[in-house]
C-alpha cells in the first residue's frame, strides 16, 4: 500500500483536422482506439482512449478536427469537438510544427476564449517536431505563447514517441484527486462494433481517392460469437451513388476484397481472436441527411444544423 492518492479525468486533445490527436491518443494508450490516416477528417466522434500513469488514470478524448464546416456531418463534427473540449479537465490543443500558427489554429484559439470556461487548463502541444528543425520550435512556441495564455508548452512527436512521457507525466499530477473511472483494464469506451467500424471505415479511407471517403459510413449489422471462439462481423457501407458502390467494389471485387482483407486482420488483432468478415456496400443517397447515421456514428443529429 502507498499513500498516493489516486487521481482521473478527462483531457480533450483538440486541433486542426490531421494535427496527430488520433495517433497521440493511440499512443497515449498503447492499443490502437482511433483510426489514423494521412488525410483530413478522419475522426468523426469523441474516442475515449484510457491510460494509466502511475495512481493516475487519464482518460484522453479524442475529437474530430475543427474547422470551418460546410455540411450538415462537419458541423455535427465539430460541434462533438468542441463538445469534447468544454467537458474535459484539461484541454491539450495540438499544432504542428512544420506548419506553425495557421488561420486554422488562429480560429481555434479565438473560440477557446468562448468555448472553454475560465481558469481551465489549456496547454499546448506542438506536435511532428520530427519534421522539423529544433531552431524553428523555440519561435513557433513563442509566437504560440503570446496568442493564448497556455498552462504549459510541449514539444512532442506523437508517431515517434519524443516528449509524449513528459506530457503524461504532467497531464496525471494536474488531474483531481479522486476515484479512478473506469475498470483499470478497460482501454476504450466505444462499444466494439463501432470500434470494428471505424477500422474498415479507416481501410475504406487509405484505399478510396478525394471526395469518396468523406462520403462514406459504415456500420456493423451482425455480430455473432462462434462456438469455435471465432466472431463473425457483417457490416454496411453506405455510399451516395451508384457509381461509388462501383468504385468501392473494384473490378472484379478486387477492391472491396483488399479493404476487407486489411480491416478483417485488424479487428482479429484487436479482439485476439479470428474473425470473419462480410462487407456489402449499398446505395443510400441521403445517409448525409439521416438522424439514423448520425446516432450510429456517435454524434448528434440536430434538425437545423442542415
Ligand atoms: N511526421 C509525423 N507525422 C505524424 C505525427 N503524428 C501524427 N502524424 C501523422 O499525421 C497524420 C494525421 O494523423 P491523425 O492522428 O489521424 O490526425 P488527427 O488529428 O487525428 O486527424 P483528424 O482525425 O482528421 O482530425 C497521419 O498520417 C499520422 O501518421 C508525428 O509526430 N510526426
Ligand atoms: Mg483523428
Amino acid at each position: 500500500m502507498t499513500d498516493t492518492p489516486t487521481r482521473a479525468g478527462f483531457v480533450a486533445l483538440i486541433g486542426e483536422p490531421n494535427a496527430g490527436k488520433s495517433t497521440l491518443t493511440n499512443r497515449m494508450v498503447g492499443a490502437k482506439v482511433s483510426i489514423v490516416t494521412h488525410k483530413v477528417q478522419t475522426t468523426r466522434t469523441r474516442i475515449r482512449g484510457v491510460a494509466i500513469e502511475g495512481a493516475a488514470q487519464i482518460v484522453f478524448v479524442d475529437t474530430p478536427g475543427l474547422f470551418r464546416p460546410r455540411r450538415r456531418l462537419d458541423r455535427a463534427m465539430v460541434a462533438a469537438a468542441w463538445g469534447g473540449a468544454a467537458d474535459a479537465d484539461i484541454v491539450v490543443l495540438l499544432v504542428e510544427a512544420h506548419r506553425g500558427l495557421t488561420e486554422g489554429t488562429q480560429a481555434i484559439i479565438d473560440a477557446l476564449k468562448d468555448r472553454v470556461s475560465a481558469g481551465r487548463t489549456v496547454v499546448l502541444a506542438i506536435n511532428k517536431i520530427d519534421r522539423v528543425k529544433a531552431e524553428v520550435l523555440l519561435a513557433l512556441s513563442e509566437k504560440l505563447n503570446a496568442a493564448y495564455p497556455f498552462s504549459q508548452t510541449f514539444m512532442i512527436s506523437a508517431e515517434k514517441g519524443h516528449g509524449v512521457d513528459a506530457l503524461r507525466g504532467w497531464l496525471a499530477e494536474e488531474l483531481p484527486e479522486g476515484p479512478w473511472l473506469y475498470p483499470e483494464d478497460q482501454i476504450a469506451d466505444l462499444p466494439m462494433r463501432m470500434i470494428a467500424a471505424e477500422m474498415t471505415r479507416e481501410k475504406l479511407t487509405l484505399r478510396l481517392h478525394e471526395e469518396l471517403p468523406y462520403q462514406i459510413t459504415v456500420e456493423t449489422e451482425h455480430w455473432q460469437e462462434r462456438k469455435d471462439g471465432s466472431v463473425r462481423i457483417d457490416q454496411l457501407i453506405y455510399v451516395v451513388r451508384d457509381g461509388h458502390k462501383g468504385i468501392v467494389l473494384g473490378n472484379k471485387g478486387e477492391t472491396i476484397k483488399s479493404i476487407s482483407q486489411a480491416a478483417r486482420v485488424e479487428i482479429a488483432e484487436f479482439l485476439g481472436r479470428p474473425v470473419h468478415l462480410f462487407l456489402q456496400v449499398k446505395v443510400r443517397e441521403n445517409w448525409l441527411e439521416e438522424a439514423e447515421r448520425y446516432s450510429e456514428m456517435g454524434l448528434e443529429f440536430r434538425d437545423g444544423n442542415t
